[in-house]
């Protein structure tokens, strides 16, 4: 939570004496950026092994479909983009992700470049 914290500071930290502030997309990223290399990065595993406890519902050690479409629907993400996502991260197509499964591919999703990783729509597509 405190590095969640972190992020958010530094990305509003111009937002302090401005409750008007609105930060646009290129200080957004460029914060996001700034950020992603230092503490955050460092803080990653802690970050995402509790997100997966988050979206582990009812607590057997794996997201179902339904806990991942859950997950999509507490972030504002359209359901309808969950088995898409879902099926990248299912990784050996037993139907279930896993701790491994969801770790390997939120950090693919965070810090991988390539345009092409298989979950590059962890968050669904990108809109037009
Ligand atoms: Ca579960
Ligand atoms: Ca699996």
């Amino acid at each position: 939570m405190k590095h969640r914290v972190d992020v958010w500071e530094a990305i509003g930290k111009e937002a302090k004496n401005n409750e008007a502030y609105k930060a646009s997309e290129d200080e957004f990223i460029s914060d996001l950026l700034a950020v992603i290399n230092t503490t955050y990065r460092a803080s990653f595993p802690d970050l995402i092994n509790r997100d997966f406890d988050g979206y582990d519902i009812d607590g057997d050690g794996f997201i179902s479909p339904k806990e991942h479409e859950a997950f999509f629907y507490s972030w504002g993400i359209p359901t309808n983009y969950s088995a898409e996502a879902f099926k990248a991260l299912d990784t050996d197509g037993d139907g279930l992700i896993t701790r491994d499964e969801y770790i390997q591919g939120a950090t693919d999703f965070m810090f991988s470049e390539d345009e092409n990783s298989p979950y590059k729509n962890f968050l669904g597509p990108l809109l037009e």
